[in-house]
């Protein structure tokens, strides 16, 4: 059987910077083609400009570097989205179904396709929302979410093509920069704190989202990816989970270390997002079909990332 070549849209933004550098480490640099609409500052393979709404340059791309697997990061996420909505719904739905028509006419292999916890809304149960919940988002963000999960699965049902999805809760990792989302506050506070500087958070103290760590949201879409395809039985997106936590309990993580640091509340418009989405996800489904399980609790996330941002800005934190 040929390699693997992967092509990965979205490749610079949170998620796309270290789950390209995964993947290398998985299938080899040479192998992995990371593309992304503004030029990686300092790309460690190979990369290629791609406005992924331009279903011409990736069919080009996935021709030419006989892709046979698309990871689809490229995305306006919630926050960003409500400022321009239908912008936000162009850019999400057309580049989602460029990589789907251009992955079944060219006989690609397997998909990822992350989705989010933004495609539940006030209706579905707040606290361990289950896999099947009524999905009615408030954001645009949410509705293209939603659309894109029907579309995998139309695609898997319809054409055979092996689409993966995820429902990624907010990721905390300290390697990136979240843009554009409701739950970037999880990482902003970890780098004020790490400086010196107190945090004036956007959502208020008592606002509970399910959180999940870098390295287990990548573990994660890789084993998803690696599953036998027998053994997936939601062809939408998978309910994923690792921690819940509110702004006041990170912030009391953090000062188990840094005992001086201070958060301040000035809610924003991100709090009716964070209002409309789960305090809590049931993934048993995930747990079952293809054995999920987290590795890391909002403590020891705190420690490793506190120790990671140390060294990064130079300052030593006893942990
Ligand atoms: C956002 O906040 O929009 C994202 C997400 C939960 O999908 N981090």
């Amino acid at each position: 059987m040929n390699p693997d070549n992967i092509l990965v849209t979205g490749a610079n933004g949170q998620i796309g910077t270290v789950l390209t550098e995964a993947l290398r480490a998985a299938y080899g640099t040479d192998r992995v083609l990371a593309t992304d609409i503004r030029m990686a500052q300092a790309p460690t393979g190979p990369f290629a400009i791609l406005d992924a709404c331009d279903g011409a340059a990736l069919e080009a791309l996935v021709r030419r570097w006989r892709i046979t697997q698309i990871y689809h990061l490229a995305a306006i996420l919630s926050a960003r989205g409500e400022e321009n909505p239908l912008w936000a719904w162009n850019l999400n739905m057309t580049s989602w179904l460029n990589v789907l028509n251009i992955s079944r006419e060219n006989g690609i292999a397997k998909v990822y396709y992350p989705s989010s916890i933004a495609v539940f809304g006030p209706d579905a149960a707040k606290e361990k929302t289950p896999q099947n919940a009524v999905l009615i988002p408030t954001t645009v963000y949410g509705i293209s979410k939603v659309a894109g999960e029907n579309w995998a699965n139309y695609y898997y049902h319809k054409y055979g093509l092996d689409v993966r999805s995820l429902r990624y809760p907010g990721i905390i990792g300290y390697q990136s920069e979240p843009g554009g989302g409701t739950t970037d506050y999880a990482v902003h506070i970890y780098h004020h704190a790490v400086k010196g500087e107190p945090y004036e958070c956007f959502l208020s103290a008592h606002t509970a989202l399910p959180m999940l760590y870098m390295p287990d949201a990548i573990r994660a879409t890789l084993e998803l990816m690696e599953a036998p395809a027998q053994r997936l039985s939601v062809r939408t997106s998978y309910n994923l989970a690792g921690m819940s936590f509110t702004p006041a309990e990170v912030a009391a993580s953090i000062q188990k270390y840094l005992p001086d640091f201070q958060i301040y509340y000035q809610p924003d418009a991100r709090q009716q997002i964070a209002d409309s989405w789960p305090a809590s996800i049931d993934d048993s489904c995930a747990r079952r079909d293809w054995g999920w399980k987290p590795a890391y609790d909002l403590d020891a996330m705190t420690r490793d990332m506190l120790r990671h941002l140390a060294e990064h800005y130079g300052r030593s934190i006893a942990l």
